[in-house]
């Protein structure tokens, strides 16, 4: 009895080992951003929240310009969407990664609804590796593009996007291998370079930069905007802005929490805040 006791135990001690080592992703995701303009922190009929801090983040960085406004719903997006017009001028807002660990690959993930267009109004997705690579909705259309890729403006198009008819839009973007995968409604729509670029700075979301006429422009909203970083490695710690590390301590330390004290300021020198430089050091 007592050998199958020991035979049971050992079976039992394998099974969880064998669990164990099946629920150990071989690459690790990590949420950076997910923001569903809830309430709270979001508050319907005003700007979206902003801060910053340790992922999962659930708030915007900054209001780069205009009057994003969170609202109870627009048009299909009826689950308090973030609503942007140009009509008084554009709207944007900045998801900051440059102050987050650096990942080899990336998926941006956003339920994009264009209400209205008119006069070649366009809403915009951009990834900034210091270069933009934008997602485009113009007129209809929806395209990628790249510098020195699919140039010009607005690139190469990979799909079209009915005015009223909410779009779910994710790309993932392998650094590493130079190449990104836009997928509209979770259909592979477009593959290609990503310009050679080795590191996303931030994501924008915007409506016309540029003033249209009176009366003309684009109405549109995002919910669910979800950003993942996937380390195949232990995440790339940037230390200085030409040099990279892998400090031996981002292979078992989670996200500091309470020391956070890093700048919101996108156009402060000191954004990497104190978080990232202990552990640079
Ligand atoms: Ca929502
Ligand atoms: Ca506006």
């Amino acid at each position: 009895m007592r050998t199958r006791n020991s035979i049971m135990m050992l079976a039992s001690i394998l099974s969880l080992w064998a669990i164990a080592t099946i629920a150990t992703p071989a690459n690790a995701a990590v949420v950076l951003y997910d923001i569903d303009f809830g309430t709270p922190p979001h508050t319907v009929g005003s700007p979206p929240a902003t801060g910053g801090g340790p992922p999962p983040r659930d708030t915007v960085t900054s209001i780069n310009f205009g009057n994003p406004t969170v609202v109870s719903s627009l048009g299909t997006l009826t689950d308090q969407p973030l609503e942007f017009d140009s009509f008084d001028g554009g709207d944007q807002v900045e998801l900051d990664l440059s102050d987050l660990p650096l990942f080899d690959f990336y998926t941006t993930e956003v339920e994009v609804l264009i209400e209205t267009r008119t006069a070649g109004g366009r809403f915009v997705i951009l990834h900034d590796t210091t270069q933009i690579r934008n997602i485009e909705f113009i007129d209809g259309v929806i395209s990628v593009f790249v510098p020195g890729v699919t140039d010009p403006l607005p690139g190469t198009p990979i799909g079209n996007y009915t005015p009223g008819v909410p779009i779910l839009v994710r790309a993932e973007i392998d650094l590493a291998a130079d190449n990104w995968e836009v997928f509209l409604d979770n259909i592979l729509a477009h593959s290609g370079s990503f310009g050679g670029a080795t590191e996303i700075v931030m994501v924008r979301f915007s409506t016309d930069v540029v003033p249209l006429p009176p009366g003309t422009g684009t109405l549109a909203g995002i919910d669910n905007v979800i950003i993942t970083g996937v380390a195949p490695t232990p995440a790339r710690i940037r230390c200085s802005p030409r040099r990279w590390r892998t400090p031996p301590e981002t292979r078992r330390r989670s996200w500091p929490s309470a020391t956070w004290t890093g700048s919101t300021d996108p156009t402060s020198s000191s954004r990497t805040g104190s978080v990232m430089t202990s552990r640079c050091t």
